[in-house]
């Protein structure tokens, strides 16, 4: 069985997240995405709208998704593709380079970032709407 993982905070689910979702599966037999924690979250500077238990059970409801595990740290990849027996390590584009590090354990794969939708964007967007009809 080929195992695949990627990571991210997954909030406010998008087409995007579901893009890579769908390409990180087709490569291999069993997608495990690794999902900041909302302690992560603060460190990647990033304030999810929906809390760590709320995103997992959110990605474990997607057909891609075989096994949602934590994300803790920058540094447990190296462990995380130990451990899971990771084949494949997959992000977007916007990371290129960034995990190369991990080539000398498992394949590393950088798929194209899906274009124009993004959940700051949502964000944003939302914001400017509730400005706009108050
Ligand atoms: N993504 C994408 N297209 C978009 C938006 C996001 O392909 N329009 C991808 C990102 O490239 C990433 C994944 O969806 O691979 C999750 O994105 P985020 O939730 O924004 O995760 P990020 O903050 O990039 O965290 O250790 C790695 C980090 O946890 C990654």
């Amino acid at each position: 069985m080929k195992k695949v993982i990627t990571y991210g905070t997954f909030d406010l689910l998008h087409t995007g997240h579901i893009n890579i979702l769908r390409r990180a599966k087709q490569c291999g037999d069993y997608l495990i995405v690794a999902i900041s924690a909302d302690e992560f979250n603060a460190i990647k500077g990033k304030e999810a709208y929906y809390s760590f238990e709320q995103r997992k059970a959110i990605l474990e409801a997607i057909r891609y998704v075989d096994e949602v595990i934590p994300e803790y740290t920058w540094e447990q990849k190296k462990d995380d593709v130990e451990k899971h027996d990771v084949d494949v390590f997959v992000m977007g584009d916007d990371w290129e380079g960034e995990f190369d590090f991990l080539k000398d354990q498992c394949e590393v794969v950088y798929l194209p970032r899906t274009v124009g939708i993004s959940t700051t964007k949502i964000k944003t967007d939302l914001n400017l709407n509730k400005a706009n009809n108050g």
